[in-house]
């Protein structure tokens, strides 16, 4: 299948190399003229093709961030392992690839992986590589100078594959080891995802692994192959993250795996370290719970735990919807979220997620509103900030709900189909209300993302929604209304709202983060300065803003060195700030 997926993207390289010749001939520079729909704060490699990130890590003061990455075409292919580093997760220094295809068991790809920090400080990468017989392995790196904060340059083991697919194990669906951990006997434990379970190995010497019979957790038959598992306790009453390997103290565990290409599901449980036994709270696929770390575009994530600040951080990818037609076109394609810090909420039932406090320091031009009353049908522009690239955190308070509309029990499981009706996206009495934000000057282009508030029986339910129906005037593209509900008591809380706008893609934080919503638009009008952002209610009852702040985003710094020579100086500006005048 592979074979067919790669000649398809040779023959659509093929008609743009042509069109894009033609272009020049006929001296048309259509191409030229289109929005190049590049973000300004959000983590992207200069050109090509990125995909998944792989073992995130804090390491000697810094971060390291590793994806998937195709150096020779903005489609996907033979895939390599990249690598940044940063001393604040925001601004980034790329660096030379460090895990290149080129063995006969990685032969067709460095597919994705985490890193394990060994007792000894030492960070290793388990990885699975697609072998010359296009089987999937599990294979092992090690810096070459562990002593190196930059960690430039790994060497894989001699050891390789370390894990192969036997008895029932499918070759096409077995990869992605998580990060390890230690079990209470001094023996380590690592899954990899499998056909519809996370397949459990151990070891004693993190070279020779051998299976369990059973797996950690399974949800065969409901699910398909289980892409990019995460395992990880997280505190009941904490707000520190935990490390991997922690299994005392007031702890769950959280078991995320991805599907389908499209979200990341998690459940959260009880684990026992000696015997392997996980719990889980809820079940893979309950429609009515469905826990998603994200109802928008979020995939393949991976979390981490920073030692430097005790809390847990998670990335992942966010993926075009401009096809490989547009990927060619803009020469690159992929994204990854702010990270993001994950932690239990106060409920013990969900995790709550929240862009880490770095990103603070792109914030300027500062608007506020306080105690402001939205009437019926109200729509503020939020002026003098850069619209296309902004923060906005705004709550929302209510006087009555009493004339909330009715749900029903069959519309409670289905919030994607919800916010595409009109019951949603209609005047009802509470809502829809929120922010407009990508929108040009009449509106034609909007990426909305509003809450309504229903009745369900004695309960009020607030659905969030985020609305790509008129994200762009260009044709091909995502068009789908995204939704979920956000676990918020509107009788006794307000309802809050973040939104970061990056210029194509809309993250969106529900509740303080209990329900997130990311959106990848392609505007056609609201680009640049032309962008406009409001804040609207368009119920019937009035809804008030008891706060509002949104500030313009500054770019951060993205710099890429060919060199040992130059990332050395790089590194040493980046430490100091670019611009600052200090001589590296
Ligand atoms: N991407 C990798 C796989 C993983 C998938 C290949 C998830 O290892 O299962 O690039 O996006």
């Amino acid at each position: 299948m592979w074979i067919c997926v790669l000649q398809l993207h040779v023959l659509i390289l093929l008609v743009l190399f042509c069109c894009k010749i033609s272009c020049i001939l006929d001296g048309s520079s259509s191409m030229e003229q289109k929005p190049n729909y590049r973000t300004s704060y959000h983590f992207q490699p200069p050109k090509n093709w990125m995909n998944d990130p792989n073992g995130p890590l804090y390491y000697k003061g810094v971060y390291h961030i590793f994806y998937q990455y195709n150096p020779i075409s903005p489609v996907f292919g033979k895939i390599s392992w990249a690598h940044s580093v940063s001393r604040d997760l925001i601004n980034w220094v790329h660096l030379e690839r460090m895990l290149d295809p080129t063995d006969s068991y990685d032969l067709n790809g460095c597919w994705s992986g985490s890193i394990t920090i060994l007792p000894g400080g030492e960070p290793t990468i388990l990885y699975t590589g697609v072998d010359f017989n296009n089987s999937q392995v599990q294979n092992l790196a090690m810096p070459k100078n562990s002593s190196d904060p930059l960690l430039r340059e790994w060497v894989k083991s001699e050891h390789n594959p370390l894990m192969i697919p036997v008895d029932e194990l499918e070759s096409k669906n077995f990869r992605d080891p998580t990060t390890a951990w230690l079990g209470p006997d001094g023996i380590w434990r690592v899954i990899i995802g499998g056909d519809g379970n996370a397949v459990l190995y151990k070891s004693g010497d993190f070279i020779g692994w051998t299976r369990s019979d059973q797996p950690l957790h399974s949800a065969f038959g409901k699910t398909g192959m289980w892409e990019c598992p995460d395992f990880f306790p997280v505190s009941v009453d904490g707000k520190n993250g935990v490390d991997t390997s922690v299994l005392d103290g007031r702890i769950k565990h959280v078991l995320k795996a991805s599907f389908e290409g499209s979200h990341d599901d998690y459940v959260i449980g009880s684990y026992e370290g000696l015997t392997d036994k996980f719990k889980a709270e809820s079940e893979f696929m309950d429609s009515r719970l469905q826990m998603r770390y994200d109802y928008g575009k979020f995939y393949a994530s991976k979390s981490f735990f920073d030692s430097a600040k005790s809390r847990r951080i998670l990335w992942a990818w966010i993926s075009e919807s401009d096809g490989d037609v547009g990927a060619i076109e803009k020469g690159w394609a992929g994204l990854q979220s702010i990270p993001r810090t994950i932690l239990l909420d106060k409920s013990g039932s969900k995790l709550v997620q929240w862009p880490v406090d770095e990103i603070d320091q792109l914030r300027s031009n500062e608007v506020k509103i306080r105690d402001k009353m939205l009437k019926g049908g109200a729509l503020i522009e939020i002026e003098n900030i850069t619209a296309s690239q902004a923060d906005v955190e705004a709550s929302f308070k209510f006087g009555n709900l009493e004339t909330a509309e009715d749900l029903d029990e069959k519309d409670l499981v289905d919030a994607p189909l919800l916010c595409s009706s009109r019951r949603a996206s209609m005047r009802g009495a509470i809502g829809p209300f929120g922010l407009i934000v990508l929108a040009s000057e009449g509106l034609e282009e909007q990426t909305t993302i509003f809450f309504h508030v229903f009745k369900n029986g004695a309960k009020y339910v607030v659905l969030m929604c985020s609305d790509q129906s008129r994200s762009s005037l260009g044709e091909g593209l995502e068009k789908a209304t995204y939704g979920a509900f956000v676990d918020v008591d509107p009788l006794h809380e307000e309802i809050s709202l973040r939104t970061l706008v990056d210029g194509s893609i809309v993250e969106s934080f529900g509740g303080g983060g209990l329900t997130c919503i990311t959106a990848r638009v392609y505007p056609k009008l609201a680009i640049g300065k032309e962008a406009r952002l409001y804040i609207f209610n368009n119920g019937t009852i009035d809804v008030a803003i008891s706060r509002m702040n949104a500030w313009s985003m500054k770019p951060a710094q993205f710099h890429e060195s060919y060199s040992s020579q130059e990332t050395d100086m790089l590194w040493c500006q980046h430490q100091f700030g670019f611009g600052h005048g200090v001589v590296c």
